[in-house]
């Protein structure tokens, strides 16, 4: 039987001196504060750690004190005796290139096809890798201070929307308590993530929600967002996840279809499904991609055309899928 992958990870951890993390393209919560937390665990063990993504910290991470400290761009891997990287199936998920020779720690709690690292950890029955990284706690020998435990709550409860989604197991509870024991406070975190958003944004949230249609008896709604909206409010870095998430709290709503416009006759749409709705198929025939419940394409034209054709050709989709016009197989 192969060794523990948290032994392993603990061992080399351990006998290094200078560690970098680095999370996936576009990071994410359970990353940021999973890679925070990390280097806080190696750093109690005399280490350095830095932690070095490819793509900027976005809202509402970008505003954390606690996450000032990530660097933006490339890892010189001579500069470290290991790399990890959280999330990620493949090294191109970290937009990362001279990975090559380093050692690499792979921990991610998605499938993961590829094992391309020294040491794989993966559990995709794992809520969250802030749950993993918790894991890693005893296998280090440290003790998580609050500071290390909020963080490790603070990528559960962001992965798992405040426990909400159905990554909220009983394993994501059990850590939750346990870092809330260990000094994390829910009602802080919940105040960082949730309570912290600029009054612009919330105007221009009122802008997008005027626009809301349903289509399909109701089972896609439709939300747009124009470049006169975000330019009246100066708004230059929009996190539009709860916009969709409103749209999709409509009762019946199976799927949001969110057209951004990015520049003259140009719409970025997003979609967001939920259940056995296939938003990387619709995504498909409009040459874009993504995951069953979360995809997008870009349409040209302009917006009075696109928003009669694109709903009605994505209705037929979904008709299409689910066998007949009277709705999905469930
Ligand atoms: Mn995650």
């Amino acid at each position: 039987m192969a060794a523990d992958p948290r032994t392993l990870i603990a061992e080399r951890i351990k006998a290094s001196k200078r560690i970098a993390i680095t999370s996936h393209l576009r990071p994410d919560g359970d990353s940021l504060c999973t890679a925070r937390a990390l280097a806080l665990m190696s750093g109690l063990l005399g280490q350095e750690a830095a932690i070095v993504n490819n793509d900027p910290t976005p809202l509402p991470f970008s505003g954390f004190p606690d996450l000032a400290g990530i660097r933006v761009g490339q890892i010189r891997a001579a500069d470290f005796d290991t790399v990890v990287l959280l999330e990620c199936a493949d090294v191109s998920r970290s937009g990362q290139k001279g990975l090559d020779g380093a050692f690499k720690i792979n921990i991610d709690h998605h499938h993961s096809n590829s094992p391309y690292a020294d040491i794989n950890w993966i559990d995709p029955e794992a809520p969250a890798v802030g749950e993993m990284v918790f894991e890693l706690a005893g296998p280090l020998g440290v003790r998580p201070t609050p500071e290390i435990a909020e963080n490790l709550y603070c990528a559960i409860a962001s992965d798992t929307g405040s426990f909400q989604f159905t990554n909220t197991t009983s394993r994501a509870l059990a850590a939750a308590t346990e870092l809330a024991r260990l000094g994390a406070s829910p009602n802080r975190v919940a105040e960082k993530l949730y309570y912290n958003s600029a009054p612009e944004k919330i105007l221009l949230l009122g802008r997008v929600l005027t626009t809301l249609t349903t289509r399909a008896g109701g089972r896609i709604a439709v939300i747009s967002m124009f470049k006169r909206d975000t330019e009246a409010l100066a708004l230059k870095e929009i996190d539009t996840e709860d916009m969709t998430t409103l749209a999709r709290s409509i009762k019946g709503v199976e799927m949001v279809m969110f057209f951004k416009e990015m520049a003259p006759e140009t719409f970025r749409v997003s979609l967001r499904s939920k259940g056995s709705t296939n938003a990387a198929r619709v995504a498909e025939h409009f040459g874009g991609g993504g995951h069953i419940h979360a995809s997008g394409f870009t349409v040209y034209g302009p917006y009075d055309r696109l928003i009669r054709e694109v709903p009605a050709t994505v209705e037929d989709l979904l008709n299409a899928a689910a066998g007949g016009p009277s709705g999905p197989a469930r």
